[in-house]
């Protein structure tokens, strides 16, 4: 047995997810999903990486808008503005049932480790997807107009204000998620893969949790990364403008930096491929492919090229 650890959140993070799921054997395949950007909102708990994740795998995502559900309607939030409640983040009618079942099961006592398993296995997904931490980690975002909540930052304020530093608080003491541990000490793992979220927003919450860092550090296998840039732009959301805010180069180095000591390779795409050298020369070995994932077909195909990189290892 080889088993793959995905360390995963967000939209493009997702689909290597689904890319994965679809060329390793579903026993194999742990995703292990950041939870920084989760919220109360409206008495619901949300977990926005988590839901992308579970609707990417079970191919109910919305390609189009990004988040949320495919064939979404909207008369939840409509009748919602009508009350005079909040509208600035937005619950579509299907994936409000998701948001209403995790409160309800959460109110019961349930963790969020078994909701989740629960969710993927109604979904009818065959991988286990957990979130990183059943304790509550929250990202920070601080900014030139002071610090704020990730999703104030994120959908509230558009990603607009300038970032100044990321802080995840409560992740230093938060207990990583017990089946994430065991796949790291596991003498089965042939890889961690690093899908392409966005290094500060979606990992960095999950690096900033000592047991997984250490883990890492210790070797416990390859970690290979696939970058979220493509010709110094990242497909959708701040990545790009964020390292510019950082002062880091919008390169494939810049996404390697991030990473290392801790990266074995990074994937980069074609179009990036006259950076190949800087990547190397930062102490990792870089793969050049197209990186793009439109369909389910160039999904698997990544997924293909980073499962052959570990097996050449
Ligand atoms: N993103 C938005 O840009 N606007 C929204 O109104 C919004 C609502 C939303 C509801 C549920 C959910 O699971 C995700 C939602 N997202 C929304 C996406 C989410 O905030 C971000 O994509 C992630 O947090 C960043 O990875």
């Amino acid at each position: 047995m080889s088993r793959v650890l995905a360390l995963c959140g967000g939209v493009g993070g997702a689909k290597l997810a689904a890319g994965l799921a679809d060329v390793v054997p579903s026993g194999d395949l742990l995703v292990a999903v950041n939870t920084g950007d989760d919220f109360e909102h409206l008495g619901l708990p949300i977990c926005p990486d988590i839901d992308s994740t579970l609707y990417a795998l079970a191919g109910l995502n919305d390609v189009q808008r990004g988040w949320g559900r495919c064939d979404e309607t909207w008369n939840f939030m409509t009748c919602l503005g009508e009350l005079g409640g909040p509208t600035w983040f937005r619950l579509g009618d299907r994936d409000l049932a998701t948001h209403v079942w995790r409160g309800a099961r959460r109110a019961s006592g349930a963790s969020n480790t078994q909701v989740t398993q629960e969710l993927a296995t109604a979904m009818g997904i065959g991988c286990q997807v957990v979130p990183m931490s059943d304790d509550p980690v929250r990202t920070v975002v601080v900014t030139d107009e002071g610090p704020l909540a990730f999703q104030e930052y994120f959908v509230g304020r558009q990603c607009q204000p300038a970032v100044r530093a990321l802080e995840y608080h409560g992740a230093e003491s938060a207990t990583l998620q017990p089946q994430i541990l065991d796949a790291l000490r596991s003498p089965d793992l042939s890889a961690i893969v690093i899908c392409p979220s966005n290094p500060w927003l979606s990992i960095g919450p999950m690096l900033a949790m000592p047991a997984l860092r250490k883990a890492l550090q210790k070797g416990s296998a390859p970690v290979i990364a696939v970058s979220p840039l493509i010709g110094g732009r990242a497909v959708k959301g701040p990545t790009a403008k964020i390292m510019r805010e950082l002062n880091l180069p919008t390169t494939a180095a810049g996404i390697a930096r991030c990473y290392l000591p801790l990266l074995s390779t990074l994937v980069i795409d074609s179009s990036d491929a006259a950076q190949r050298d800087d990547v190397l020369a930062e102490g990792c070995d870089a793969i050049v492919t197209d990186t793009l994932m439109p369909d389910r077909a160039a999904r698997r195909r990544l997924a293909t090229v980073v499962m052959d990189a570990v097996a050449g290892d």
